[in-house]
């Protein structure tokens, strides 16, 4: 039995049957001791004349998570996964998979190499490796369409999604879902398998596809959701070779697996992984203990609010809403009820739930009935004398204790904190709109925020099923600040010669969900116009001014809900606003620019390196901690693609030397946007990445 340190295999026989545990704590992540214990067991299963049959299941919490990630990058350790799997299924005596928790990756493949599966009714089933971006590479692609058909296969390998127990059980994923104890239920129903021919999936002949066209079909959607990830496309590749005899498949598999394994995309989406993992982790606040949370205050009913509110009831918190006045209440249970009606219509909640969460709803017009909450959000209007008198009220009725916090996306949280006598348990709370859905949270430490206010910004934001990210206070924070600037390079390029829809779909096939014109036509061009009057007094004056927005707003084109703004909205679709072309040209000429041509490929990099470029201030500042946690702020709340791992992980990959010979070349024509971050200057010169300062 193969024992090394923390993760181990173990093997104990029961009236015959050999119960195989897989315990590798936390998540029984398939490392090296692992493949080699799963091989010894087997051996001694077959040697063992008093063992009749067995079953492989995980310590602790789970089934097992797959591969271990953190080998990946690293050379290969003998035995492989396939090697381990096969020995499981050539097993001569019956082997069953008792899943609790989750098999995911690895540890379905390994399942799908056992004769039988049974799953507990909680557990969870996929194979997320285009997460990763890499495919199933231990037979997955091969035996799981022998035993679900394609259509399934297909669905469940290429959107990495995991499947409950008892879908799993429909589509003939698992034989059966036990009703009582997993373990009990999984010896008898092995048990009765003794001597019976035993189904080993790589024997089945190749499954035949729905039709001739299937996978030619099914690219098409694939590559449409996939835009511009390469892993789902691949794994859809592996599928196909499923339609060969096994052994060649599985050998397709494996080139395919061994190819992405060392791609940039797979190296991005590994960061993204652990990055999503490290944010709650932040140096320096290991220790701050979170103040309990069971009742929240929310103050204002609007869009933010009422979300806010859906997250908190979902996560199982009583909430009361106050708002100015009874109408204004009335609108704000309202909001609440119409976004959980949106859950029940999309199947995804039930009419009992939702009335048992509104029953922990209430309304209120006056600020005592939060003299109870252990936390209060205020997402009122954004003005700082609101927010202000907002928390001054506050501060006289709040309990001591109470944790106060504002959702202000730009204002300054120290002058907030300041209205009141306890600045320490003020914190920002930025959620991104719809508030119940994004699931970026961004959380904003004033100068006086205590740090067990911090871990309860935290502690609510995992609860609330949010990447929480934390930030010091600066003008629009992480993601604002580098939003405004990429905002401002994408003005000067349409001043300079490029059209708003042309920025939109070169950053579109970069791989964001939507262009930048786009997304600010869908949010109203209103409140950034107001913005940047706001700022017209604070504007350093070399700093280029592009009036081109202006003049839109100005027209009274406020974007999608005034059916026109960059685009025009005719039957809902956009479509280029001539007049803004018109617009555009006249400012140019208007400052003697000689428009010129810009290449989408140009479009991208000077987008991702004013992003690169001021997120690498934004970590010398010390309002991000991390580079990681730029990063997550930008895929989790702005759209950046996942499989490009953010902005500074894509600039490790472009490799800071290129990026700041590019930052330079740009600064010849604008000297004052394109000032190179004195942080990536200093890691040039000492040839480091932002990955060492990932790793502390
Ligand atoms: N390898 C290494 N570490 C892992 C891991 C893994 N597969 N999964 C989780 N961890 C670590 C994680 O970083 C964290 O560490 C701790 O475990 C708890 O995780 C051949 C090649 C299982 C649903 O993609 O989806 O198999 O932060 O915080 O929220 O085809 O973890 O405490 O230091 O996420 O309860 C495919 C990935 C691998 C599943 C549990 N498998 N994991 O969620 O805890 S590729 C996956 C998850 C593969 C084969 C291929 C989740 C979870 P730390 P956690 P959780």
């Amino acid at each position: 039995m193969a024992e090394t340190e923390g993760a181990r295999v173990t093997v104990a026989v029961e009236d015959g049957i050999a119960v195989v545990t897989v315990d590798n704590p936390p998540v029984n992540a398939i490392s090296q001791a692992i493949r080699q214990g799963l091989i010894d067991a087997m051996a001694e299963i077959e040697r063992n004349p008093s063992i009749t049959a067995a079953i492989i299941i995980g310590a602790g919490r789970l089934f097992i998570a797959g591969a271990d990630v953190r080998e990946f990058g690293k050379p290969a350790l003998p035995p492989t996964l396939p090697e381990a799997i096969t020995a499981i299924e050539a097993c001569e005596k019956p082997v069953v998979a008792a899943i609790h928790g989750v098999a995911l990756g690895g540890g379905l493949e390994i399942a799908l190499g056992c004769h039988y599966r049974m799953a507990d009714p909680g557990a969870k089933l996929g194979l997320p490796e285009v997460t990763l971006g890499i495919i199933p590479g231990a037979g997955g692609t091969q035996r799981l369409p022998r035993l679900i058909g394609f259509a399934d296969a297909l669905d469940l390998i290429t959107t990495g999604r995991q499947a409950g127990a008892s879908e799993a059980a429909k589509m003939g994923l698992v034989d059966a879902v036990a009703e009582n104890d997993l373990k009990a239920a999984a010896m008898e129903f092995i048990r009765a398998r003794i001597g019976a021919p035993l189904p080993r999936l790589s024997a089945m002949d190749p499954p035949t596809p729905d039709s001739e066209d299937f996978f030619e079909t099914a690219r098409a959607g694939v590559a449409r959701r996939a835009r511009g990830q390469d892993s789902p496309l691949r794994a859809l590749d592996a599928l196909e070779a499923a339609r060969m005899p096994f052994d060649q498949g599985v050998e397709r598999e494996r080139e395919i697996f061994l190819e992405l394994r060392g791609s940039d995309q797979a190296k991005a989406l590994r960061h993204a992984f652990f990055a999503e993992r490290a944010v709650a982790k932040v140096p320096g606040f290991e220790a701050a203990k979170p103040r309990q949370v069971d009742a929240i205050g929310v103050i204002g009913g609007g869009t933010m609010g009422a979300g806010i509110a859906v997250a908190s009831l979902r996560a199982g918190y009583s909430v009361t809403m106050v708002e100015a006045d009874a109408e204004a209440m009335a609108r704000g249970l309202g909001n609440v009820a119409k976004n959980l009606d949106g859950y029940v219509s999309r199947g995804r909640m039930s009419e009992e739930t939702k009335a048992e969460l509104l029953a922990k709803l209430t309304g209120a017009v006056d600020y005592g009935a939060l003299g109870g909450a252990d936390l209060i959000i205020e997402a009122v209007f954004e003005d700082m004398a609101v927010k202000r008198d907002v928390f001054a009220k506050l501060d006289a009725v709040a309990k001591p204790g109470a944790v106060l916090a504002t959702n202000t996306s730009y204002l300054d949280i120290d002058e907030i904190a300041q209205a009141t006598a306890r600045p320490g348990d003020v914190i920002g709370l930025h959620f991104f709109a719809p508030a119940h859905i994004m699931r970026l949270l961004e959380i904003v430490r004033a100068g006086a925020t205590a740090p067990d206010v911090i871990a309860t910004g935290f502690a609510v934001g995992r609860k609330l099923g949010k990447v929480a990210v934390l930030s010091g206070v600066c003008d629009g924070f992480i993601g604002n600040r580098i939003l405004a600037k990429f905002r401002q390079q994408a003005d000067a390029m349409i001043e300079d010669g490029a059209l708003p829809w042309e920025v939109d779909s070169a950053m579109e096939a970069f791989g964001m969900a939507m262009g930048p014109f786009k997304v600010m036509d869908l949010s109203g061009l209103d409140i950034s116009w107001a913005m940047r009057k706001r700022q017209t007094a604070t504007r350093p004056a070399e700093e280029r001014y592009v009036a081109i927005a202006d003049r839109i707003c100005e027209a009274g084109w406020l974007g999608r809900k005034t059916g026109r703004g960059w685009y025009l909205y005719e039957d809902g679709k956009p479509s280029p606003n001539p007049d803004v072309e018109t617009i555009i040209i006249e400012e140019s000429t208007k400052k003697g620019i000689a428009r010129r041509q810009f290449s989408a490929q140009e479009i991208q990099d000077r987008i991702l390196h004013a992003m690169i470029n001021e997120g690498a201030r934004i970590v010398e500042e010390g309002i991000a901690a991390r580079p990681l946690d730029v990063d997550m702020v930008e895929i989790m709340g702005y759209g950046f693609p996942r499989w490009r791992g953010g902005p500074m992980c894509a600039a490790d990959i472009i490799g800071l030397d290129k990026v700041l010979g590019k930052i330079r070349e740009y600064a010849g024509e604008d000297a004052f946007y394109w000032a190179p971050a004195p942080l990536l200057q200093r890691l040039v010169a000492e040839g480091k990445t932002f990955a060492d300062l990932n790793r502390g």
